[in-house]
């Protein structure tokens, strides 16, 4: 056997770099890094070494970085991803929120944290955790359950068996979700004799699953016996790579589509069949149609509680879930009809068994009445209140081309775009809304430019989850890649403020002046944009914001527009009840009030069928 020398980081970067995925592109984009001592000797040499055909980037915070990791993953289809390598202790913790992201999203990215000596000679290093009861543990332990695969490197030859597990789960369509590979440090710098066959090129394809034949037997029975078969389309649309095949399937059985957040974008927002939204931030269309359906087909959707208006949604008294996934936990959810399979081959499936069925026509007066809802509320205003997030977004919308993606995580704004963006092509709309995590955003952006750089990047993000996160901008000029970033302030959680009130709840700890203060908060985002490097400027009008939209357009750095906006109205049109518990005592009448009415919706609600 051919055997090559190389220190067990050399031998992980170099396996890494020899993986690509079924079109012949490398399955890694490359490395995100901050170093400490916990990864500068071992991987940081390692990646020095390896130079181009595994490039390595700084950023400025090890969440960030893994957030620009994730929506790399998520922009690509999962068909690529990033590795992200941080120090131990507070460097690998920081990291822990994005694992739980990219598993609640069910996206690859391959986290490598330093960890502490397998030999214990410096016990307890620098940063190590000590458990009193347990010398197995470490501060990486935290990503356990936020892993699909978790690995201790105590030993190099480890590697062996490690990595390729960890790429059968990252390409996995069903298993698919974070790896973690805790590496010891001293592990990192230590040589073995690795076979040469170990860093061949190796191509991962697709896997398409496909469906077992009783499973379609009974998807077609259940579909033939249905008076208003409805579709759902999840994020698996667009990871099965079956956008074509939904509209194809749609169309030739004439059943309508709603878009979960993740699935937004599957079918172009003004294919006849496509009604919008659903669920919590769905369109009037969507929901009408879903509150009659008596059997809902689910594509690629964990059936979130957005999704499913906290199960009060569909409300036929005979519906049925018909579930197409890939993944036999989603696809059995809610005592449905489950149909484990890809979607792209299993709707093709489904389509030909099917024949020349065809669903009864949907009343076409629904999605009118919903454009029509939709283009009054982001109309430009006419008066000089303070812009809602609606008109923010129409104005977005009239500045940005068809290839355009727009970027969101959480919020006010996932709610308003979920209803009111218009998708024109797939992947257009990216809004991570399974973690629906703050902080998400500009980072995010800048790993949805990373993978789609000929489009145009437009991040969507509230004053609140600016502040949480920003540093990313920074990355994003010193790389090149440019992002543009509406920052809407409204000064505070907006949401969270109304969804307060909603609640019965007195205005308090959301919005600045509300919150306790000694000194009225006044944080200048032009600056603090200008300051990392972006260029910034403030707009005080919806007519000014879309001029400044197509200067930064034609900039060729990251730029970054801020708009004062208005925290308390949100889209009335569309829309459902969400399960938020009020509480059963209070002493304040709104409460006791809400409380009632929560306890009335409750009553729709069927979680058990
Ligand atoms: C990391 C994180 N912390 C807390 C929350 C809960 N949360 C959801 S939206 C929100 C407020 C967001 O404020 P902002 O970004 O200004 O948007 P706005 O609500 O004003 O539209 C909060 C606190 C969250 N989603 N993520
Ligand atoms: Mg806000």
């Amino acid at each position: 056997m051919k055997t090559v020398r190389l220190t067990a980081a050399q031998a992980m970067v170099r396996y890494l770099s020899k993986q690509q995925n079924e079109d012949g592109v490398p399955f890694f984009g490359g490395c995100w890094a901050i170093f400490g001592h916990g990864n500068v000797a071992g991987m940081g040499e390692a990646l020095h070494g390896i130079g181009d055909d595994f490039p390595t980037w700084r950023g400025h915070n090890e969440q960030g970085m893994a957030h620009a990791a994730i929506a790399y993953a998520k922009a690509s289809n999962r068909k690529r991803a990033m590795t992200v390598t941080t120090s131990i202790g507070p460097g690998a913790t920081n990291m822990v929120t994005a694992a739980a992201l990219a598993h609640v999203n069910r996206l690859p990215v391959l986290f490598v944290p330093g960890d502490v000596f397998a030999n214990r000679a410096p016990d307890p290093v620098l940063q190590q955790v000590e458990d009193f009861g347990d010398g197995t543990i470490s501060a990486n332990d935290c990503f356990k359950p936020v892993s699909r695969y978790f690995d201790r490197i105590m030993r190099a030859e480890q590697l062996l068996t490690a990595l390729p597990r960890a790429m059968a789960t990252l390409t996995d369509p069903a298993d698919c979700g974070p790896v973690t590979l805790a590496f010891c440090q001293d592990v990192q710098a230590e040589a073995f004799d690795w076979p040469e066959s170990f860093f061949e090129t190796k191509i991962w394809k697709t896997k398409r699953p496909r469906a077992d034949l009783d499973q379609l037997d009974a998807a077609v029975a259940a579909i033939r016996a249905a008076k208003q078969p409805m579709i759902i389309a999840g994020g698996g649309v667009h990871y099965a790579g079956a956008c074509d095949a939904l509209a194809e399937f749609a169309h030739r059985h004439n059943i309508p589509v709603g878009e979960t957040q993740a699935g937004k974008s599957s079918m172009p927002w003004d294919d006849d069949l496509n009604l919008g939204s659903i669920g919590v931030t769905g369109a009037s269309s969507a929901n009408a149609i879903a509150e009659n359906a008596d059997l809902i087909i689910a594509v690629g959707t964990r059936l979130q509680d957005f999704t499913t208006g906290s199960w009060a949604l569909f409300k036929h008294p005979d519906r049925r879930i018909l579930s197409i996934n890939v993944a036999s936990y989603d696809a059995a959810k809610h005592n449905a009809i489950a149909v484990t399979g890809d979607a792209k081959i299993t709707l093709a499936e489904i389509g030909n068994m099917l024949g020349d069925y065809r669903a009864p026509a949907i009343d076409a007066g629904l999605k009118s009445d919903w454009i029509a809802a939709v283009d009054k509320v982001t109309a430009s205003p006419t008066g000089n209140a303070l812009p809602t997030d609606a008109q923010v977004i129409g104005a977005v919308q009239r500045s940005v081309d068809d290839d355009a993606i727009v970027v969101c995580a959480a919020g006010g704004l996932p709610g308003e775009l979920h209803k009111l963006w218009k998708a024109a092509k797939p992947n257009g709309y990216h809004v991570e809304y399974g973690f629906s995590c703050m902080g998400y955003e500009i980072a995010g952006g800048l790993g949805v430019k990373m993978a789609q750089p000929d489009r145009e990047v437009v991040v969507m993000v509230g004053d609140g989850s600016y502040m949480m996160m920003n540093s990313e901008l920074a990355t994003s000029v010193m790389l090149g890649h440019k992002i543009i970033t509406v920052i809407l302030d409204n000064r505070g959680y907006g949401c969270i403020n109304r969804l307060q009130m909603a609640t019965g709840g007195e205005s308090f700890n959301n919005l600045l002046d509300t919150a306790r203060h000694v000194v009225p908060s006044a944080i200048d985002f032009t600056a603090h944009a200008g300051s990392m490097g972006a260029i910034a400027e403030k707009v005080s009008s919806i007519s000014e914001l879309e001029a400044a939209m197509e200067r930064a357009r034609k900039a060729d750095r990251s730029y970054a527009i801020v708009i004062d906006t208005d925290p308390l109205p949100s889209t009335d049109a569309g829309g459902h009840w969400w399960d938020v518990a009020v509480p059963e005592v209070s002493v304040r009448s709104t409460v006791n009030e809400a409380r009632k009415n929560y306890e009335a919706a409750l009553k729709q609600q069927r979680p058990g069928d």
